[in-house]
């Protein structure tokens, strides 16, 4: 008896911290889901979505934009992002399409990228280390996420005392990368042939992220400042 009580005070208390606004009001299909969702609800949940599938789209692109939008809190962050995924999750259950779940998981793992950059090829290679740890940082990438064009090889090279395993992350984007065992010392390269945005991460240490964009083009950008004769001579 008691725990049941206990338990049903401590749904409320979930319930008015989910309602809480933080950043932007929930819309009333998003308010309730996540009732559904504290009360472990589930044919309330697949229900909420099942009988709004027009509108569900815009509803998870403003949680998303939520979960993105500046200043937002950590915990907001995952919040929305939780949520945003369990309906992606269960809309692509009940009407067979995933696309909406893999936009979700996209614009999670960008935000978990530094900016993208674009590097200077060294002879026509790029490099994406992965760095011995320091004191602040270990098991990543170093850029973690590039831009490069069709063709394009990139060098993966191992400087760090643990073995490493790159992998596409299943689902989204292209796939197709896979560098089996990278003990120390150890390169693996792969050349970019189909244009797309490729997200990799380790299969040993699951957290370690990167992304290499290429970009459908083989011509050089033109020099952002008018680059006189002198530059860089033609491959
Ligand atoms: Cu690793």
């Amino acid at each position: 008896m008691r725990e049941r009580r206990l338990s049903v005070l401590l749904s409320l208390a979930i319930i008015l911290i989910l309602n809480t606004p933080a950043f932007c009001e929930d819309s009333e299909l998003v308010k309730n889901f996540k009732n559904a969702r504290v009360l472990n609800d589930e044919k309330e949940m697949v229900a909420v979505i099942a009988g709004n599938r027009e509108k569900i789209p815009a509803e998870v692109a403003v949680l998303l934009d939520q979960a993105t939008a500046p200043g937002v809190t950590e915990e907001d962050k995952r919040g929305n992002f939780y949520i945003a995924e369990l309906i992606a999750t269960i809309y692509k259950d009940q009407f067979g399409d995933p696309q909406l779940l893999r936009g979700v998981k996209i614009r999670y793992y960008d935000t978990l990228l530094s900016p993208p950059v674009r590097p200077t090829p060294a002879g026509g290679v790029y490099m994406v280390e992965m760095p011995a740890p320091t004191e602040t940082a270990k098991n990543l990438f170093k850029p973690d996420n590039i831009i490069i064009k069709k063709g394009e090889t990139v060098k993966f090279v191992n400087n760090d005392v643990s073995k490493h395993i790159l992998a596409s992350v299943p689902f989204i984007g292209e796939t197709g990368l896979f560098s089996s065992d990278m003990e120390t010392g150890h390169i693996w390269e792969h050349k970019f042939e189909k244009p797309g945005a490729y997200y990799y991460f380790c299969f040993i240490h699951r957290s370690m992220l990167g992304k290499i964009t290429v970009e459908d083009t083989e011509a050089a950008p033109a020099p952002a400042g008018g680059q006189p004769s002198g530059g860089t001579p033609a491959k």
